[in-house]
């Protein structure tokens, strides 16, 4: 019988693992410790080396935990992480401790590392010895019980995002199509922008051709056509919203659990355990597979394991996995692209997982990063902390770090656009989202070179490696921001519970939205 609680008081020796069944574990840990490795739970949650002892500052605004982390943990008082955890002592080397099974959490407290299962028991990988080689036995390990799926070749994408974010219409993509010419990018890839709703997946009044009609475009030109769509996550103004309220999930009181926000108003999340709602998800992969998309990005994906009251009562990462199993069957051969995911429950059920925050044309962001303490926000240095710190999923499953930037900007260093270009190299997987009307001759040779380049890599530490002998090293990328003291805690305070209002989120949407259409009119887009 599985032991509901395990406790090794002595370490594993060095170099040595093993795979031991519990509800929950703890192990003691000789003193001191230097760092404590953070698993985020899903695609943007930060993950990194920090503080084994002060747990970091919760994250601003609350209300935004259930689109950003696991949102069961984001109060959590002490350093903690999703699955996985890992110590390191004074000699350098790491205690590991790895869950194998889905619903389990790791944290670091009174001098313990503690291990459980949200809900029944598991098992656990528990180590000790050098970094690298146990994050790689626990990949293999994960590789054996979830699958691995790196067989495909890995895309080279064009996505809308960055730089037309949500003015895209058929004009401006035709005329980017057209810009690319015979650069080998192998994806053309829609973001968001082109639905009716969030739940509504028909194009709306930009798309008049309709979407099978700009896959046929995109196809012509020798690429696959991509497309995003958040299949988990419903809008108040969706008609599922309206007449299917039965469908979505709701907190323990009954209550509809808010999942996140789109242009502030409430988005909510599908109860996957619901048949209809399985029906209706297979039906819209159905339909947009058979529209001519052969690469799907699925965002927003965590809302389907949130915590919460479901049809059938089943632990939440078990029934989104589930709802992955269903979405893989119905996409056929479609490459996908999971965003905004889980780690654990993704692995086998997909080709490419998003491993950071959003990037943006910009290093980093006062306001985001430290005034609101939220490394899960928009910037390369987010983006590359997080996805350094998970590139031993690679071995598991192509990992997407998001774009490069190439364009002229005086927001990003050229040194900081190479590290970004750097590891796409890594990742392998090479996206941008640049206009090419943009790019100089110079520019598009550099682009042209970048996506046929397959440079020799090799890891000499934790955050430095050679890329074609030359060295590259992620360092600069991983401090965090000191946290706000005196007048600066006051203010994230005040910043933290307007982020929390409704009309102070509207005022700073408007506001956002005012300055890209003010940015676009200024350089003669859309
Ligand atoms: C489209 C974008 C792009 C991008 C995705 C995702 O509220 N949030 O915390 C939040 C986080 C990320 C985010 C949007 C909102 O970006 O990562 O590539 O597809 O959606 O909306």
């Amino acid at each position: 019988m599985t032991p509901p609680h395990l406790h090794l008081d002595s370490l594993p020796k060095a170099l040595d693992s093993q795979i031991v069944s519990a509800t929950s574990i703890s192990l003691s840990l000789p003193q001191p410790t230097k760092s404590f490795y953070r698993h985020g739970w899903q695609s943007w949650s930060l993950t990194a080396w920090t503080d084994p002892v002060r747990e970091l500052p919760v994250m601003k605004p609350t209300s935004f935990h259930s689109r950003q982390t696991d949102p069961v943990y984001a109060r959590y008082p002490h350093p903690n992480g999703s699955w996985l955890g890992a110590v390191e002592l004074a000699d350098g080397s790491i205690v590991f401790l790895g869950a194998l099974g889905l619903n389990a959490h790791v944290a670091i407290r009174d001098g313990q590392l503690q291990g459980w299962y949200e809900s029944g028991s598991g098992d656990w990988f528990v180590a000790h010895g050098d970094e690298s080689k146990l994050f790689e036995r626990y990949a293999d390990l994960l590789g054996e019980r979830f699958g691995r799926s790196v067989i495909k070749e890995h895309p080279r994408v064009w996505c809308s995002w960055y730089s037309l974010y949500n003015a895209i219409n058929e004009r401006n993509l035709e005329t980017v199509l057209n810009g690319l010419e015979d650069l080998p990018f192998d994806i053309f890839q829609i973001d968001d922008g082109w639905q009716v709703s969030t739940g509504d997946w028909e194009p709306n009044e930009k798309f008049p051709s309709g979407m099978d009609a700009l896959a046929a475009k995109i196809k012509a030109t020798g690429r696959k056509a991509g497309l995003w769509l958040a299949p988990l996550a419903v809008s108040k103004n969706s008609s599922i919203y309206k007449h299917h309220p039965d469908w979505l999930l709701r907190d323990v009181n009954g209550k509809l659990y808010v999942a996140g926000f789109e242009w502030a108003s409430e988005s909510y999340a599908l109860d996957t355990t619901h048949p209809e709602v399985i029906e209706w998800l297979k039906n819209l992969i159905h339909k947009i597979h058979g529209w001519g998309f052969d690469y799907l990005k699925l965002d927003f994906l965590s809302a389907g394991a949130l915590p919460g009251k479901r049809y059938v009562d089943t632990p939440r990462e078990t029934v989104y996995r589930d709802a992955l199993k269903v979405i893989r069957e119905a996409a056929g051969e479609a490459y996908l692209l999971l965003c905004g995911t889980p780690i654990l429950p993704a692995l086998g059920m997909c080709d490419a997982i998003r491993v950071g925050a959003d990037v943006g044309n910009w290093w980093d962001s006062h306001f985001y990063s430290y005034l609101i303490y939220n490394q899960t926000t928009p910037s390369v240095r987010n983006g590359i902390r997080t996805s350094v710190n998970r590139l031993w999923l690679k071995y598991l499953v192509h990992v997407d770090p998001d774009v490069a930037f190439f364009s002229e900007t005086k927001s990003l260093t050229p040194e900081q656009k190479q590290l970004f270009l750097d590891l796409t190299e890594i990742c392998r997987f090479k996206a941008t989202s640049d206009l090419p009307e943009t790019w100089t001759s110079s520019q598009k040779n550099a682009i042209r070179q970048w996506l046929e380049s397959e440079p020799v890599i090799q890891r000499t530490s934790r955050y430095a490696f050679t890329v074609d002998g030359r060295t590259v090293d992620f360092s600069p990328a991983m401090p965090l921001p000191p946290i706000p003291k005196y007048f600066d805690a006051v203010l994230s305070e005040i910043l933290g519970f307007l982020g929390n209002q409704f009309w102070a989120l509207k005022i700073w949407h408007w506001l956002i939205r005012y300055s890209s259409t003010n940015k676009d009119s200024k350089s003669g887009g859309n």
